[in-house]
């Protein structure tokens, strides 16, 4: 956290991170994958364990001293097994991505076919696209959603898999409002021979409190990341099955990735400890809660939400109709204080920089202790601006008004 003594010796950074806490009390966050975690987490974050080399696992590492850092990380993999209910996790991937690389070191070899869910349709890049490693080294077959209904077309999944045969099935999403039939994965990948990863990084809160289908029966591995519906750190995470243990473990160390990260190690302890508490339920159960007052504020005014709704953390709008971009939404709705993201929606025409939807998510407003009632006002204020995206009046009101909301509902000034 910003201490005094940092003001007084790098005040150009210490200006940034100021700006950027008063940004996040004072401001409406709707973008689906943040979050804000506690000061305890913040305070493992922040400690002396980012001084500590650790490259290894507890009990097996290649330099001394790391004896407390091993209570750290046997702490978060014991807390991260009981929150899913896995039988191994590797808790040092620095992020999704590079949890997502870790399995696909550990299984696959350059060339090999995979599946994933197409970016446009809500899939993430690490799931096959053409700008990643991970649609650069494996041939990919992506599906998708059906175009009528916009929800997953588990046929057209199981054509593809017939037809192409792939060694891996990658599930999940970034921008997909409902749960996902993990089961109908597991068998369609039993029926061609392939294994099954799926991505959790969105729903992962939802998953660990019985709110979303969990994957964990159904897929030899579980990726995700912890700092969103999670409520931790900034990282990453694997969950496998006991028979894949050493393989992904040696593909995230010396596979992938170098030293593990301790301080995050250590902060991602303290937030599963966090969310093994009853209260941690309640709050995921409010992020849905919310996500539907929202979603259906905007569709009483005339917005149309993709596929209908949502049963997740998140939903997408689909601003075709009303004749705006994706991008315009975005920039409108920040001069007034509301931050989203722009999206790409099923069918999507224009550019990932323009897009013809914005992304619209609840956790962190969640955290905040906003229920109900203000997703009705914020989803009344996102429509007013977005009715007219020219009225700037109209948008220095709401930002008026978005201001007086946060100032209700504090994230770090009390603590
Ligand atoms: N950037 C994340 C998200 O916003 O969903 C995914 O990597």
């Amino acid at each position: 956290m910003l201490t005094d003594a940092l003001r007084k010796f790098d005040s150009e950074i210490a200006d940034a991170i100021q700006k950027e806490v008063e940004r996040q009390e004072y401001k409406l966050e709707l973008i689906a994958s943040e979050n804000f975690v506690s000061t305890n987490v913040l305070s493992a974050m922040g400690s002396q364990l980012t001084n500590k080399y650790a490259e290894g696992y507890p009990g097996k590492r290649y330099y001394g001293g790391c004896e407390f850092v091993d209570v750290a990380e046997d702490l978060a993999r014991e807390r991260a097994k009981k929150l899913f209910g896995c039988d191994h996790v590797n808790v040092q991937p620095h992020s999704g991505t590079q949890a997502n690389m870790g399995v696909y070191f550990a299984v696959l070899k350059p060339g090999d076919t995979i599946m994933g869910m197409n970016l446009s349709h809500g899939g993430h890049l690490t799931h096959g696209s053409p700008v990643s490693i991970s649609g650069t080294y494996f041939k990919v077959v992506s599906y998708g959603v059906n175009p009528a209904t916009e929800l997953l077309d588990y046929d057209e999944l199981g054509r593809l898999a017939r037809e192409h045969r792939p060694k891996l099935i990658v599930c999940g999403a970034s921008a997909y409002s409902r749960d996902i039939d993990f089961k109908k994965f597991r068998e369609t990948a039993d029926e061609v021979g392939a294994m099954v990863m799926a991505d959790i990084a969105h729903p992962a809160g939802l998953v660990a409190t019985g709110l979303h289908t969990s994957p964990v029966p159904y897929c030899e591995f579980v990726t995700t990341t912890t700092h969103k519906t999670l409520r931790g750190p900034r990282g990453g995470m694997i969950m496998c099955r006991e028979q894949f243990a050493k393989q992904i473990d040696k593909a995230i160390f010396p596979g992938t990735q170098g030293g593990p990260l301790m301080h995050v190690i250590a902060a991602k302890a303290v937030a599963f400890k966090e969310d093994l508490e009853p209260a941690y339920k309640d709050y995921c159960r409010q992020i849905v809660a919310n996500s539907r007052a929202l979603a259906a504020t905007l569709a009483k005014r005339g917005f149309r939400i993709v596929n209908g709704g949502t049963d997740t953390h998140l939903f997408l709008v689909d601003l075709t109709d009303k004749g705006i971009t994706g991008k315009d939404a975005e920039e409108a709705l920040g001069r007034a204080g509301i931050t989203v993201n722009k999206n790409t929606i099923p069918r999507e025409t224009r550019s990932p920089f323009v897009t013809s939807g914005i992304r619209v998510g609840t956790p962190a407003l969640t955290t905040r202790g906003m229920k109900e009632s203000q997703m009705h006002s914020i989803g009344g204020w996102m429509a007013d601006v977005l009715s007219n995206l020219a009225d700037t009046t109209m948008q220095e009101k709401v930002k008026r008004d978005v201001r007086t909301l946060c100032e209700g509902f504090p994230i770090y000034r009390n603590s």
